[in-house]
């Protein structure tokens, strides 16, 4: 087979991953590719890893500040939190292991929109970054990289590091070299100049990453997969949530607000946006576009049916058997999806050109369409805001999508009000669960609490929702959007005390 290294000054620079990572030293800020399981360094993270353990073995201080594009895979942020080696993390991140690690107040985790990761790190916000470690798929003969299964922030990442670490990964298909569009026409303020894509499958870059040789002080090869875990068969609840969602989409193309083909669709991972997805399929749209961040199995279902016609996206997170048919036939997904760097997947300006219609999970909402993606009961965190702020903000439209109870009905996703606001009243058109839809657009808070309550929550929290509504729009200090401070997170007291947010 060919060599996926071409150019021989890069291919005399491999190494094993063992001695690349001896390369990053304690302190530095390290930035990493990898965004939701799809593309992150499979080799040079795990000996990093060890490379910290030696260090504590011998109570050394070794911790690194970690960025990456979004969320990586246990060989990443697993092992590198196992080993207490991360000081810092940022954008996002959804492993068991940091995860637990952050919550302890153990590691320190900033939160950010994924369409400012880049910007911010160019603003020089985050100070240098001392090393990148990418991985590619392939190496051309001029040097220029392939990026593998995601782009995430590696254009930033690549420009910035002084030096950088290259991961070819023989397992990712060849046959990627083509799909990706890197822009290099971002600038900063100043200097900024209109993003030319105007269609979400508009080309306006190149297929291949820039990087000065002279920073590569090492290329590791690997084999290995993407993260690729399976997804639960769609049950009721996410069917239910579907249904609510395709039928208010199909009543806004019968109203003339939509066009028959919608506008681009971008999806949240996950189990809900998946039965949403796989909706669409059955329910005989057709032409549709996807301006998103992540490719998941219901869209490329729905490429190769036809029902979408093309896709944008910075990742993928497949199944391990959607992803055989992804590899199987890659000429035809060649033609249909497009990869861009996170900072133009989710850049504002284009999801505001384009109308994009966003499909996110939450955590809960309030009465007043607040709504947390990100904290249990306030202050432990689940994984982090991702996209959908860029998406909620900016789109045409944006829906938040949840069951209407958690852990086994004791908790309401619909509470008085929202222990987090990720997603202010400002942001959010409509709120799904499988009770029903509730279309905010146009409404009053105090009418949205009616159709919030009214469509949304539960049977079992009802008569406690509107007995909090009633009693405050009596005695609240201010009657626009009436509440009751004392009250207002009772309920999330209460389950923390009694394990139920029942009264
Ligand atoms: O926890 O597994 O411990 O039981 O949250 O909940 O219902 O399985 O739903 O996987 O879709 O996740 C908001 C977290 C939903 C996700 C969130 C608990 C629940 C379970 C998962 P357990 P589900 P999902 C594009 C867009 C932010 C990022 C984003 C998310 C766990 O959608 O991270 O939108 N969104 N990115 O039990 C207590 C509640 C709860 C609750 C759920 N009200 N109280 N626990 N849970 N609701 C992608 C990217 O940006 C990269």
């Amino acid at each position: 087979s060919v060599d996926r290294i071409a150019n021989a000054r890069l291919r005399d620079r491999v190494v094993t991953a063992e001695a690349a990572a001896a390369l990053i030293q304690p302190g530095e800020t390290v930035a990493m590719s990898g965004f939701t399981g799809s593309g992150y360094p499979k080799a040079v993270p795990v000996a990093l890893a060890q490379r910290i353990e030696a260090f504590h073995a011998r109570d050394l201080p070794f911790q690194i500040s970690l960025m990456t594009g979004a969320s990586t895979a246990p060989e990443l942020d697993g092992a590198l939190a196992k080993a207490d080696g991360i000081a810092m993390r940022m954008p996002f991140q959804s492993d068991p292991d940091a995860r637990n690690r952050i919550n302890e107040g153990k590691l320190d985790y900033i939160d950010i929109h994924l369409s400012h990761v880049a910007q911010h790190v160019w603003f020089g916000f985050y100070g240098q970054i001392d090393t990148a470690v990418v991985e590619v798929s392939a190496i051309r003969e001029d040097g220029s990289l392939v990026p593998s299964t995601s782009v995430g922030n590696n254009k930033t990442w690549l420009d910035l590091a002084s030096k950088v670490i290259i991961e070819v990964n023989e397992w990712q298909p060849a046959g990627v070299d083509g799909m990706h569009d890197i822009y290099y026409g971002t600038a900063l303020p100043p200097h900024r100049k209109p993003i030319p894509l105007v269609q979400a499958n508009d080309r306006i870059g190149e297929t291949s990453l820039r990087c000065d040789p002279d920073k590569i002080v090492a290329v590791v090869r690997t084999n290995g997969p993407d993260r690729n875990s399976p997804f639960s068969p769609i049950d009721a609840t996410s069917e239910q949530i579907a249904e609510h969602l395709i039928a208010f989409l199909k009543h806004e193309v019968a109203k003339g607000r939509l066009p028959a083909n919608l506008l681009p669709l971008q999806s949240g991972v996950g189990n809900i946006p998946n039965a949403v997805l796989a909706g669409l399929a059955k329910s005989g749209f057709r032409d549709l576009a996807a301006f998103t961040e992540v490719i998941q199995d219901g869209m490329l279902d729905l490429l190769r049916d036809g029902v979408l016609s093309y896709a944008s996206c910075t990742g993928f997170a497949l199944s391990p058997q959607a992803n055989e048919t992804f590899k199987q036939n890659i000429d035809f997904y060649r033609e249909r999806i497009i990869m861009r760097t996170q900072e133009i997947s989710n850049h504002p300006e284009l999801v505001r050109r384009l109308g994009c219609i966003g499909m996110n999970g939450m955590i809960e909402a309030d009465l007043y369409g607040n709504v947390n993606s990100t904290h249990v009961m306030g202050s432990r965190i689940m994984n982090g805001i991702g996209g959908s702020g860029d998406f909620a903000r900016n789109g045409f439209l944006s829906a938040f999508l949840s069951p209407s109870t958690a852990k086994n009905g004791s908790i309401s996703a619909i509470v008085p009000m929202v222990s987090h606001v990720d997603h202010t009243e400002h942001d959010v058109s409509v709120i799904v669960t499988e009770q029903g839809l509730a279309d905010l657009r146009g409404l009053t808070p105090r009418k949205r609490a009616r159709v919030v309550i009214d469509n949304c929550a539960h049977p079992d929290f009802r008569d406690q929702l509107n007995d909090y509504f009633e009693r405050a729009s009596r005695d609240s200090y201010g009657k626009h959007t009436p509440h009751l401070l004392p009250e207002a997170l009772s309920w999330h007291q209460r389950w923390l005390d009694t394990g139920t947010m029942k009264a």
